[in-house]
């Protein structure tokens, strides 16, 4: 995937007229959006065909999927119907649960992220100690997209080494939640960023921030 100024929008917003305005006033600067709970609970799938049809951008859904097999399946199948081009899974479920969705994909000739490690301060307790594991298990699996926190650089540097250079690694957690966005570049393919730009009073200036 070519992502532009390698920014992905998180678009954390919760209707689609606030999310269309702001797609209006950056979408020079970005071709890449990452949709999650917040907006499609709030406005259904259907916000996925909106964005692709009017901005051409490649939709990631962040759904963090994290079922059994069977369930995962169907939660995939839904999403790539709708148009998504990516599809966020979790890793922690094991192999067959992401099998599942990565089949899916497949099928719609599309693809899949995993999650190793989040970015908040909770992530240590649980989700660390098996991070490394979760990004093993992605290469195993032949796995080529990846999503890695920008908060504790030499984790993301550490999953970096393991999921090997040419492998796509999107990390969320700049700018508010205190990742420095160029350091993560040095390990990353693309920056995940929300607040820093959809909160702001000039999101076309505040973009500009993460653009190196
Ligand atoms: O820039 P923010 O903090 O406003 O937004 C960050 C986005 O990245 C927001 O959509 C989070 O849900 C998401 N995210 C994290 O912040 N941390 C993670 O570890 C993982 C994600 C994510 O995108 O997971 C796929």
């Amino acid at each position: 995937m070519r992502v532009k100024n390698n920014i992905i929008l998180a678009m954390d917003l919760m209707n689609i007229l606030d999310a269309y305005d702001l797609s209006e006033e950056i979408s020079n600067y970005i071709n890449t959006i990452k949709i999650g709970y917040p907006l499609t609970l709030s406005e259904g799938l259907s916000t996925i065909n909106i964005f692709k049809e009017n901005f051409d951008f490649n939709v990631i859904c962040d759904y963090k999927v994290a079922d059994i097999p069977e369930t995962n399946e169907k939660i995939a199948d839904l999403t790539f119907k709708a148009g998504a081009d990516y599809l966020i899974v979790h890793g922690f479920v094991g192999s067959d649960s992401i099998i599942a969705t990565k089949e899916k994909a497949e099928e719609y000739e599309k693809d899949i992220f995993l999650l190793t490690e989040m970015s908040h301060p909770g992530a240590k307790k649980f989700l660390q100690p098996v991070a490394d594991d979760i990004a093993k298990m992605g290469v195993e699996m032949n796995i080529k997209n990846y999503v890695a926190p920008s908060t504790r650089l030499e984790r993301l540097s550490q999953i970096r080494d393991i999921v090997g250079k040419d492998s796509f690694i999107i990390s969320p957690g700049v700018g508010t939640q205190g990742g420095d966005p160029k350091k993560t570049l040095n390990y990353a393919d693309a920056l995940i960023v929300g607040r820093s730009i959809y909160e702001s009073e000039d999101p076309e200036t505040a973009i500009k921030n993460f653009i190196f």
